[in-house]
């Protein structure tokens, strides 16, 4: 059975897009990256993309990573700058070069070699303003410029930014790939890396099953959540239950578990969520439904549809 399922309500788009290679017989893999695409394309979005908050410095640095499970192949970008598309730059990363990961300045000149080098990066207005006014509050403290209490002083100041886009899907060929996307957490430290580019914390893809989460990846990443959940589904839970398993694991343990929501899916094309905030919306389509569906989970719930 075909299935896909997204993040957050932005997710919505980001399913049909991918539904639409699906249906038309498409690979799972085509499926997430066009997806997520979808989102890294909307500069409307503050959390993902070139449209995101930038960091301390005024950058906007993107994190993005691919696994497909049947091969066990992955590609990852962290911290890369002047890319509209860092999933696709993950994917020629998994595609092209025998590595798994690549940051910062290396990624960025490979973005120049496959042609998804961006010149120019104008924050949008919003962003701008928002970084300029934490600028003003920070000097206007009594902290030192450059200070490690200037930098936290920023950072502290960041609003917490929770939206990653996340995308897990499964093809006819029962082929499933995870992928997500993001600029991170607003106002970051120069170099800051979350959980997305992160084989097993932002994502996790295998023969058995996919994950992908989004929010606070300081917690996400200790966790290893993304593993986690195909953890359970390995051990013959249904998407479902692996994902309320995981909640239930992680409010077990209690500590560091703040802001953790992951959306998961089984080789049988059965979808779940899961989270520890109050709830959490996220977007799903799959053999099923007759249209795209934004569907909620209650924390340490498990979905009901
Ligand atoms: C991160 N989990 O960089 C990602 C992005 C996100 O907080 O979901 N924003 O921590």
């Amino acid at each position: 059975m075909k299935a896909i399922i997204a993040t957050w309500p932005f997710g919505l788009k980001a399913v049909e897009s991918g539904w639409r290679i699906l249906k038309n017989g498409g690979s799972a893999l085509d499926a997430v990256e066009a997806s997520i695409r979808e989102i890294e394309n909307d500069f409307s979005n503050r959390s993902v993309g070139l449209g995101g908050y930038p960091n301390i410095a005024g950058f906007i640095e993107l994190d993005a990573a691919i696994m497909d499970g049947s091969t066990f192949r992955a590609g990852s970008v962290a911290a890369v700058r002047n890319v509209q598309n860092p999933i696709s730059l993950a994917r020629k990363v998994m595609e092209n070069t025998p590595h798994v990961m690549i940051v910062g300045e290396g990624a960025t000149k490979l973005a120049k070699i496959f042609g998804l080098y961006v010149e120019k990066v104008d924050l949008q207005p919003e962003a701008r303003m928002e970084w300029e006014r934490r600028l003003k509050a920070a000097l206007s403290a009594p902290q030192q410029e450059g200070s490690i209490n200037f930098w936290m002083k920023m950072v502290a100041e960041g609003r917490y930014n929770h939206d990653t886009i996340g995308c897990v899907a499964i093809d006819d060929n029962k082929n499933i790939v995870a992928g997500c996307s993001t600029s991170g957490y607003a106002f970051k430290l120069v170099g800051r890396v979350g959980d997305s580019p992160i084989i097993g914390s932002g994502l996790y893809a295998n023969s058995f099953g996919g994950a992908a989460a989004t929010g606070l990846g300081e917690n996400i990443m200790v966790h290893n959540v993304s593993r986690k959940v195909v953890d359970f589904i390995e051990h013959g839970l249904p998407a479902d239950e692996a994902a309320e398993k995981t909640v239930q694991y992680l409010l077990k343990i209690g500590k560091r578990i703040d802001h953790i929501s992951f959306v998961s899916l089984d080789k049988d094309g059965l979808f779940g969520a899961g989270t520890t905030e109050e709830s959490f919306e996220f977007a799903a389509m799959s053999d099923v439904f007759s249209e795209p569906r934004l569907l909620k989970v209650e924390k340490g719930a498990r979905l009901r549809l």
